[in-house]
Protein backbone atom coordinates (compact mmCIF):
# COMPACT_ATOMS: atom_id res chain seq x y z
CA UNK A 1 0.00 0.00 0.00
CA UNK A 2 1.51 3.61 -0.95
CA UNK A 3 0.76 6.85 0.69
CA UNK A 4 -1.78 7.14 -2.55
CA UNK A 5 -3.68 4.27 -1.73
CA UNK A 6 -7.24 5.71 0.19
CA UNK A 7 -7.48 4.22 3.56
CA UNK A 8 -10.18 5.03 5.43
CA UNK A 9 -9.19 6.77 8.38
CA UNK A 10 -11.58 8.50 11.38
CA UNK A 11 -10.60 10.93 14.22
CA UNK A 12 -12.22 11.29 17.31
CA UNK A 13 -11.23 15.31 18.88
CA UNK A 14 -11.66 18.24 16.68
CA UNK A 15 -10.50 20.58 18.57
CA UNK A 16 -7.96 22.85 16.65
CA UNK A 17 -5.36 20.27 16.14
CA UNK A 18 -8.52 17.23 15.96
CA UNK A 19 -9.59 19.37 12.54
CA UNK A 20 -6.62 20.25 11.30
CA UNK A 21 -5.68 16.28 11.07
CA UNK A 22 -8.78 15.30 9.64
CA UNK A 23 -8.69 17.89 7.19
CA UNK A 24 -5.37 16.53 6.01
CA UNK A 25 -6.53 13.32 5.60
CA UNK A 26 -9.53 14.28 3.44
CA UNK A 27 -7.51 16.61 1.18
CA UNK A 28 -4.97 13.42 0.75
CA UNK A 29 -8.41 11.79 -0.54
CA UNK A 30 -8.60 8.99 2.36
CA UNK A 31 -12.50 8.41 3.29
CA UNK A 32 -12.70 10.29 6.62
CA UNK A 33 -15.25 9.73 9.67
CA UNK A 34 -15.02 12.26 12.64
CA UNK A 35 -16.79 12.04 16.21
CA UNK A 36 -16.55 15.21 18.51
CA UNK A 37 -17.97 15.18 22.19
CA UNK A 38 -19.44 18.57 20.88
CA UNK A 39 -20.93 17.49 17.57
CA UNK A 40 -21.04 21.17 16.02
CA UNK A 41 -17.21 20.92 15.44
CA UNK A 42 -17.86 18.38 12.73
CA UNK A 43 -19.90 20.56 9.83
CA UNK A 44 -16.85 22.22 8.52
CA UNK A 45 -15.57 18.91 8.15
CA UNK A 46 -18.53 17.14 6.93
CA UNK A 47 -18.92 19.93 4.09
CA UNK A 48 -15.52 18.53 2.98
CA UNK A 49 -16.83 15.00 2.74
CA UNK A 50 -15.91 14.17 6.16
CA UNK A 51 -18.87 11.45 7.64
CA UNK A 52 -19.55 12.34 10.97
CA UNK A 53 -20.29 9.47 13.04
CA UNK A 54 -23.01 9.59 15.49
CA UNK A 55 -21.12 7.41 18.54
CA UNK A 56 -17.57 6.70 19.34
CA UNK A 57 -18.18 2.93 18.44
CA UNK A 58 -19.49 3.72 14.80
CA UNK A 59 -16.44 6.01 14.36
CA UNK A 60 -14.12 3.58 15.12
CA UNK A 61 -15.98 0.78 13.00
CA UNK A 62 -15.17 2.91 10.09
CA UNK A 63 -11.78 3.37 9.66
CA UNK A 64 -8.88 1.17 9.17
CA UNK A 65 -6.96 3.35 11.57
CA UNK A 66 -8.40 5.87 14.21
CA UNK A 67 -6.83 8.53 15.66
CA UNK A 68 -7.56 10.24 18.15
CA UNK A 69 -6.20 13.96 19.40
CA UNK A 70 -8.16 15.08 22.37
CA UNK A 71 -7.18 17.44 25.51
CA UNK A 72 -5.29 14.57 27.65
CA UNK A 73 -4.70 11.19 28.27
CA UNK A 74 -7.80 11.35 31.30
CA UNK A 75 -9.85 12.89 27.73
CA UNK A 76 -8.28 9.62 25.73
CA UNK A 77 -9.89 7.29 28.44
CA UNK A 78 -13.12 8.77 28.82
CA UNK A 79 -13.85 8.68 25.69
CA UNK A 80 -12.55 5.07 24.60
CA UNK A 81 -13.54 3.74 27.98
CA UNK A 82 -16.92 4.54 27.61
CA UNK A 83 -19.48 2.19 28.25
CA UNK A 84 -20.38 0.34 25.09
CA UNK A 85 -17.09 1.08 23.25
CA UNK A 86 -15.46 -1.67 21.77
CA UNK A 87 -11.70 -1.23 21.22
CA UNK A 88 -11.03 -5.01 19.73
CA UNK A 89 -9.43 -5.08 16.14
CA UNK A 90 -9.33 -1.04 16.30
CA UNK A 91 -5.90 0.26 15.12
CA UNK A 92 -5.51 3.13 17.69
CA UNK A 93 -3.08 5.84 16.89
CA UNK A 94 -3.09 8.30 19.94
CA UNK A 95 -1.81 11.98 18.97
CA UNK A 96 -2.76 13.78 22.29
CA UNK A 97 -0.05 15.11 24.46
CA UNK A 98 0.73 13.11 27.82
CA UNK A 99 3.95 11.92 29.80
CA UNK A 100 5.65 8.72 28.99
CA UNK A 101 4.35 6.71 31.76
CA UNK A 102 0.12 7.86 30.71
CA UNK A 103 1.31 6.54 26.92
CA UNK A 104 2.93 2.76 27.93
CA UNK A 105 -0.05 2.49 30.32
CA UNK A 106 -2.94 3.67 27.61
CA UNK A 107 -0.84 1.29 25.29
CA UNK A 108 -1.45 -1.60 27.75
CA UNK A 109 -4.77 -0.53 28.77
CA UNK A 110 -5.68 -0.53 25.27
CA UNK A 111 -3.92 -3.75 23.59
CA UNK A 112 -5.85 -5.45 26.81
CA UNK A 113 -8.83 -4.31 25.05
CA UNK A 114 -8.05 -6.17 21.80
CA UNK A 115 -6.84 -3.08 19.90
CA UNK A 116 -3.58 -2.45 18.73
CA UNK A 117 -2.03 0.82 19.93
CA UNK A 118 0.55 3.59 18.46
CA UNK A 119 1.64 6.53 20.39
CA UNK A 120 2.51 9.68 18.88
CA UNK A 121 3.15 13.41 19.63
CA UNK A 122 3.00 16.00 17.08
CA UNK A 123 5.32 18.73 16.67
CA UNK A 124 3.58 21.06 14.97
CA UNK A 125 1.09 23.65 15.24
CA UNK A 126 -2.33 22.75 13.41
CA UNK A 127 -1.50 25.39 10.50
CA UNK A 128 1.40 23.13 9.05
CA UNK A 129 -0.33 20.22 9.18
CA UNK A 130 0.08 18.12 6.25
CA UNK A 131 3.10 20.02 5.05
CA UNK A 132 6.22 18.31 5.69
CA UNK A 133 7.14 20.69 8.26
CA UNK A 134 4.75 19.03 10.64
CA UNK A 135 6.87 16.30 12.48
CA UNK A 136 4.82 13.65 13.53
CA UNK A 137 6.42 10.97 16.35
CA UNK A 138 5.20 7.78 16.45
CA UNK A 139 6.68 5.14 19.07
CA UNK A 140 5.18 1.14 19.66
CA UNK A 141 4.56 -1.84 17.60
CA UNK A 142 7.22 -1.65 14.27
CA UNK A 143 4.49 -3.95 12.09
CA UNK A 144 1.84 -1.36 13.39
CA UNK A 145 4.05 2.09 12.62
CA UNK A 146 4.76 0.16 9.29
CA UNK A 147 1.08 -0.41 8.23
CA UNK A 148 -0.27 3.15 9.20
CA UNK A 149 2.75 5.20 7.60
CA UNK A 150 1.50 5.49 3.97
CA UNK A 151 -2.00 7.34 5.57
CA UNK A 152 -0.15 8.57 8.65
CA UNK A 153 2.07 10.72 5.87
CA UNK A 154 -1.02 12.49 4.52
CA UNK A 155 -0.41 14.59 8.26
CA UNK A 156 3.46 15.55 7.46
CA UNK A 157 6.55 13.96 8.52
CA UNK A 158 6.31 10.71 10.10
CA UNK A 159 8.94 9.75 12.45
CA UNK A 160 9.60 6.11 14.09
CA UNK A 161 11.07 6.07 17.43
CA UNK A 162 10.94 2.45 18.63
CA UNK A 163 9.03 0.01 20.37
CA UNK A 164 8.79 1.73 23.79
CA UNK A 165 5.21 3.43 23.74
CA UNK A 166 6.62 5.98 25.95
CA UNK A 167 9.37 7.01 23.60
CA UNK A 168 6.94 9.65 21.38
CA UNK A 169 6.35 11.32 25.03
CA UNK A 170 9.67 11.60 26.18
CA UNK A 171 10.60 13.15 22.56
CA UNK A 172 7.98 15.88 22.91
CA UNK A 173 9.23 16.86 26.34
CA UNK A 174 12.84 16.66 25.05
CA UNK A 175 11.53 18.66 22.43
CA UNK A 176 9.54 21.37 24.71
CA UNK A 177 12.74 21.66 26.67
CA UNK A 178 14.85 22.93 24.07
CA UNK A 179 12.24 25.14 22.69
CA UNK A 180 11.44 26.92 26.25
CA UNK A 181 14.86 26.74 26.70
CA UNK A 182 16.02 28.56 24.02
CA UNK A 183 13.02 31.43 24.34
CA UNK A 184 13.90 32.18 27.68
CA UNK A 185 17.47 32.43 26.81
CA UNK A 186 16.36 34.91 24.04
CA UNK A 187 14.09 36.80 26.48
CA UNK A 188 16.88 37.32 28.75
CA UNK A 189 19.69 38.65 26.07
CA UNK A 190 16.62 41.07 24.93
CA UNK A 191 15.83 42.26 28.56
CA UNK A 192 19.47 42.98 29.00
CA UNK A 193 20.05 44.73 25.57
CA UNK A 194 16.20 47.17 25.98
CA UNK A 195 17.98 48.75 29.27
CA UNK A 196 20.51 50.20 26.45
CA UNK A 197 17.63 50.96 24.50
CA UNK A 198 18.51 48.29 21.85
CA UNK A 199 15.15 46.62 20.68
CA UNK A 200 14.06 42.85 20.10
CA UNK A 201 14.60 43.19 16.42
CA UNK A 202 17.98 44.32 16.41
CA UNK A 203 19.18 41.79 18.95
CA UNK A 204 17.37 38.58 17.31
CA UNK A 205 19.72 38.04 14.28
CA UNK A 206 22.51 38.10 16.68
CA UNK A 207 20.56 35.53 19.06
CA UNK A 208 20.12 33.77 16.33
CA UNK A 209 23.45 33.40 15.34
CA UNK A 210 24.64 32.47 18.85
CA UNK A 211 21.92 29.56 18.88
CA UNK A 212 23.44 28.30 15.26
CA UNK A 213 26.88 28.38 16.90
CA UNK A 214 25.95 26.26 19.86
CA UNK A 215 23.81 24.06 17.51
CA UNK A 216 27.43 23.11 16.07
CA UNK A 217 28.68 21.99 19.40
CA UNK A 218 26.10 19.69 20.43
CA UNK A 219 27.06 16.93 18.08
CA UNK A 220 31.24 16.78 20.16
CA UNK A 221 29.33 17.20 23.39
CA UNK A 222 27.08 14.19 22.99
CA UNK A 223 29.42 11.91 21.86
CA UNK A 224 31.26 13.15 25.35
CA UNK A 225 28.31 12.19 26.64
CA UNK A 226 28.10 8.70 24.92
CA UNK A 227 31.44 8.24 26.12
CA UNK A 228 31.24 9.74 29.85
CA UNK A 229 34.24 11.70 28.68
CA UNK A 230 34.47 15.38 29.42
CA UNK A 231 38.53 16.99 28.21
CA UNK A 232 38.26 20.72 28.15
CA UNK A 233 39.01 21.23 24.61
CA UNK A 234 37.37 24.69 24.29
CA UNK A 235 36.57 25.45 27.82
CA UNK A 236 36.85 24.41 31.36
CA UNK A 237 33.44 24.45 33.62
CA UNK A 238 35.02 26.61 36.37
CA UNK A 239 35.79 29.13 33.24
CA UNK A 240 32.27 29.12 32.21
CA UNK A 241 31.46 29.81 36.11
CA UNK A 242 33.38 33.10 36.09
CA UNK A 243 31.09 34.31 33.30
CA UNK A 244 28.32 33.25 34.19
CA UNK A 245 29.16 35.20 37.76
CA UNK A 246 29.24 38.40 35.38
CA UNK A 247 25.92 37.66 33.97
CA UNK A 248 24.10 37.29 37.20
CA UNK A 249 26.28 40.86 38.02
CA UNK A 250 24.96 42.35 34.67
CA UNK A 251 21.52 41.54 35.13
CA UNK A 252 21.38 42.68 38.78
CA UNK A 253 23.71 45.71 37.95
CA UNK A 254 20.83 46.67 34.81
CA UNK A 255 17.57 45.66 36.99
CA UNK A 256 16.73 42.40 35.23
CA UNK A 257 15.89 39.48 36.35
CA UNK A 258 18.59 37.42 37.22
CA UNK A 259 16.48 33.74 38.01
CA UNK A 260 17.84 32.19 35.36
CA UNK A 261 21.73 32.96 35.28
CA UNK A 262 21.51 31.98 38.88
CA UNK A 263 19.98 28.80 38.53
CA UNK A 264 22.52 28.31 35.45
CA UNK A 265 25.60 28.83 37.73
CA UNK A 266 24.07 27.07 40.57
CA UNK A 267 24.17 23.92 38.25
CA UNK A 268 27.92 24.48 37.62
CA UNK A 269 28.81 25.49 40.86
CA UNK A 270 27.30 21.83 42.11
CA UNK A 271 29.52 20.16 39.50
CA UNK A 272 32.62 22.43 40.38
CA UNK A 273 32.27 21.55 43.76
CA UNK A 274 31.69 17.53 42.99
CA UNK A 275 35.23 18.32 41.03
CA UNK A 276 34.65 18.46 37.49
CA UNK A 277 36.05 21.83 37.49
CA UNK A 278 38.73 21.00 35.25
CA UNK A 279 36.22 19.30 32.64
CA UNK A 280 33.70 20.46 29.24
CA UNK A 281 30.45 21.85 29.80
CA UNK A 282 28.75 18.25 29.16
CA UNK A 283 29.66 17.27 32.50
CA UNK A 284 26.55 19.21 33.67
CA UNK A 285 24.47 16.19 32.37
CA UNK A 286 25.32 14.08 35.38
CA UNK A 287 23.18 17.18 37.30
CA UNK A 288 20.41 16.45 34.65
CA UNK A 289 20.14 12.64 35.51
CA UNK A 290 21.91 9.30 34.90
CA UNK A 291 20.61 7.04 32.33
CA UNK A 292 18.35 4.56 33.13
CA UNK A 293 16.81 6.08 36.52
N1 LIG B 1 -2.80 23.01 19.12
C1 LIG B 1 -1.50 22.86 19.00
O1 LIG B 1 -0.77 23.58 18.33
C2 LIG B 1 -0.82 21.72 19.78
C3 LIG B 1 0.36 21.19 18.98
C4 LIG B 1 1.03 20.05 19.65
C5 LIG B 1 0.04 18.98 20.12
N2 LIG B 1 -1.07 19.58 20.85
C6 LIG B 1 -1.90 18.58 21.54
O2 LIG B 1 -3.03 18.15 20.77
C7 LIG B 1 -4.12 17.83 21.67
C8 LIG B 1 -5.35 18.58 21.26
O3 LIG B 1 -5.02 19.95 21.27
P1 LIG B 1 -6.00 21.03 20.62
O4 LIG B 1 -5.19 22.24 20.36
O5 LIG B 1 -6.75 20.40 19.50
O6 LIG B 1 -6.98 21.30 21.86
P2 LIG B 1 -8.44 21.94 21.83
O7 LIG B 1 -8.60 22.82 20.66
O8 LIG B 1 -8.66 22.48 23.19
O9 LIG B 1 -9.41 20.66 21.63
C9 LIG B 1 -9.52 19.70 22.67
C10 LIG B 1 -10.31 18.54 22.12
O10 LIG B 1 -10.41 17.57 23.14
C11 LIG B 1 -11.77 17.28 23.36
N3 LIG B 1 -11.98 16.91 24.76
C12 LIG B 1 -11.50 17.52 25.87
N4 LIG B 1 -11.89 16.86 26.98
C13 LIG B 1 -12.64 15.81 26.56
C14 LIG B 1 -13.30 14.74 27.22
N5 LIG B 1 -13.28 14.64 28.54
N6 LIG B 1 -13.94 13.81 26.47
C15 LIG B 1 -13.96 13.91 25.12
N7 LIG B 1 -13.32 14.88 24.41
C16 LIG B 1 -12.68 15.83 25.14
C17 LIG B 1 -12.52 18.54 23.00
O11 LIG B 1 -13.88 18.23 22.75
P3 LIG B 1 -14.99 19.41 22.78
O12 LIG B 1 -14.64 20.31 23.94
O13 LIG B 1 -14.91 20.08 21.46
O14 LIG B 1 -16.28 18.69 23.01
C18 LIG B 1 -11.74 18.93 21.76
O15 LIG B 1 -12.17 18.19 20.67
C19 LIG B 1 -3.64 18.23 23.07
O16 LIG B 1 -3.18 17.10 23.77
C20 LIG B 1 -2.51 19.18 22.77
O17 LIG B 1 -1.55 19.23 23.82
C21 LIG B 1 -1.78 20.61 20.16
Amino acid sequence: MDENTPTPVTVIGLGLMGQALAGAFLRAGHPTTVWNRTAGKADGLVAEGARAAATVGDALAAGSLTVICVTDYHAVHETLGASGVELGGTRLINLTSGDSGQARETARWAEARGARYLDGAIMAIPSTVGTPDAVILQSGARSDFDAHEPALGALGTVTYLGADHGLASLYDAAGLVMMWSVLNAWLQGTALLRTAGVDAGTYAPFARHIAAGVADWLPGYAEQIDRGSFPAEVSALETDARAMAHLIEESEAVGVNAELPRLIKAMADRAIAAGHGKEQYPVLIEEFGRPGT
